[in-house]
């Protein structure tokens, strides 16, 4: 399929995506596929308030009910999993594989919440009392603000949107600037779900196109009760400060800076394809990417020299092609960033192999890279900071001690994992001493998350988790019920009140 036949595939018409001010490129070769035009200050405060009113009658909805929506959202992902998968891949650059995966992350998801929908689970709780009884019961929060990134630019609004809906918030997204194509492109999914529900409230599921001062409407606004934002640090700062400033509830899923450790005892050989995927997938655009090797200085000859082959031999190209492992980068500024992190990598003394343009001829306008292996003295500045892009900095440890203080001697605190066969290295790993990451794996990769767990990680990544496990309890407002059914007002902790 042609550029033009995926956004018709996927239900875009030109009429709709043509004529505005926002330019959308696909990174692909750098051409223009769209012009949409952006909602004003006043249209996101309308998208606001009807959000607002469709949780009046939302939240009173049966939440199995509400499942029942997320359920025929899931159906309509399956049936357009090909073409969203393509367009995803058109607009935000990953290979077609990963695209694909990426719309399966949103029908696993879509799954949960079904399921979870009919166990909002709350606690009974002994109360001191006699002929008392408490309860914990879970209410629908509010209206639900989504903003999400470039490099994932569906499944995270699922994670977000699939629990929300059936914990009985209506949701709103504000798509990054760069990937508006495919938020317009589910937004007609989950009409033509709407529609075959047949009751679901105008407003409840949104979406706003604009640059970050629309965000910036949705974080001030005192009606959208949660925020979930993914995106860099930078963003979850000014998001996380206004939300505290008027204490509106917010998810943060930022930056990571993941790191596998490779022990003596590590099965080298999964190892290595370990690491070449969550290195250099996504073109290491993933918030999860693999950007730190610490490998046990004995195996180091062994793993590095194999891994600088296969690095040379990556099929880097077009990302809808088949058999192309690296697609581009998002944009000349990820290209920029890239370069100089590798300036400032040999300036601390590291070794560059890979690095550099990628078939300029082929794609002048586009921004593919040859992804980098940076052999370090030592874990310096630019180690620690995060940059979006396919850069593997490498260093060696002699102790498991000193590899688990280098793996979490970095502001970020996403993912994790150790490679290894040795019980009592991997446990140690996982336990309080070890990681000190949201998420810790062993002899998987960092990247590449199953939904059935909490997404998300400590320090500058937010703190927020989304997804699997008990996420769900972020979407919703937890209420401590205490019913009296003797026929004496005892008064907790003994106090006599006579009157
Ligand atoms: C992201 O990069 O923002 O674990 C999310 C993973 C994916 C999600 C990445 N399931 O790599």
């Amino acid at each position: 399929m042609n550029h033009r036949e995926i956004l018709e595939a996927a239900g875009l018409r030109k009429g709709e995506i043509s004529g505005g001010t926002l330019v959308v490129h696909t990174p692909v070769d750098g051409s223009e596929i769209a012009r949409l035009s952006c909602h004003s200050p006043d249209e996101v405060r309308a998208k606001i308030n009807s959000g607002a009113a469709a949780f009046q009658s939302w939240r009173s909805v049966p939440a199995p009910r509400r499942g029942e929506l997320v359920r025929l959202i899931g159906e309509e992902l399956r049936a357009q999993k090909d073409n969203l998968g393509a367009l995803v891949t058109l607009e935000c650059g990953k290979i077609l594989q990963e695209g694909l995966g990426e719309v399966q992350e949103m029908i696993d998801i879509c799954d949960f919440a079904v399921g979870l929908s009919r166990q909002l689970y709350g606690l009974t709780i002994a109360s001191e009392r006699p002929g008392h009884s408490m309860r914990e019961s879970w209410h629908p929060l509010g209206l639900c603000g989504i903003i999400t990134a470039f490099n994932f630019p569906v499944a995270p609004w699922c994670w977000n949107a699939a629990l929300a809906l059936v914990c009985g918030d209506p949701v709103i997204w504000k798509p990054s600037e760069k990937t508006p194509l495919t938020s317009l492109a589910v937004q007609k999914i989950c009409q033509r779900a709407m529609a075959k529900f047949g009751d679901a409230p105008e407003g409840l599921i949104q979406v706003i196109t604009g640059e970050r001062e629309t965000g910036e409407i949705l974080t001030s606004d005192s009606r959208v009760a949660i925020v979930s934002a993914t995106g860099s640090t930078r963003m979850g700062h000014a998001v996380g400060m206004a939300m505290a400033r008027r204490f509106g509830r917010c998810i943060l899923e930022l930056g990571g800076n993941n790191a596998m450790i490779v022990a003596p005892s590590a099965d080298l050989e999964m190892a290595l394809r370990a690491i070449v995927f969550s290195a250099v997938g996504t073109a290491g655009q993933r918030c999860t990417s693999l950007r730190r090797l610490i490998v046990h200085e004995d195996i180091c000859g062994q793993l590095i020299p194999r891994l600088k082959s296969v690095y040379s031999g990556l099929a880097i190209g077009d990302p809808l092609a088949a058999g192309t492992l690296v697609g581009p980068l998002i944009d000349r500024d990820a290209f920029e960033a890239m370069e100089k992190a590798l300036a400032q990598v040999r300036a601390d003394g590291g070794r560059v192999h890979g690095g550099g343009r990628a078939l300029g001829n082929t794609f002048p306008e586009a921004c593919y890279v040859h992804p980098a292996i940076a052999e370090m003295p030592g874990q310096t500045e630019i180690v620690k900071r995060e940059t979006f892009a396919p850069i593997l900095y490498v260093m060696t440890y002699k102790e498991l001690d000193e590899a688990i203080a280098m793996q979490n001697d970095v502001p970020q605190g996403l993912s994790s994992c150790i490679f290894s066969t040795d019980l009592r290295e991997s446990e140690y790993f996982l336990s309080a001493a070890g990681s000190d990451c949201g998420i810790a794996n062993v002899n998987i990769g960092p990247s590449g998350a199953e939904i059935g767990g909490a997404f998300g990680g400590e320090k500058e990544t937010g703190g927020g988790r989304e997804s699997g496990s008990d996420a769900w309890r972020g979407y919703m407002r937890r209420q401590t019920n205490t019913v009296n059914y003797s026929r004496e007002l005892p008064l907790a902790q003994g106090i006599k009140f006579e009157i």
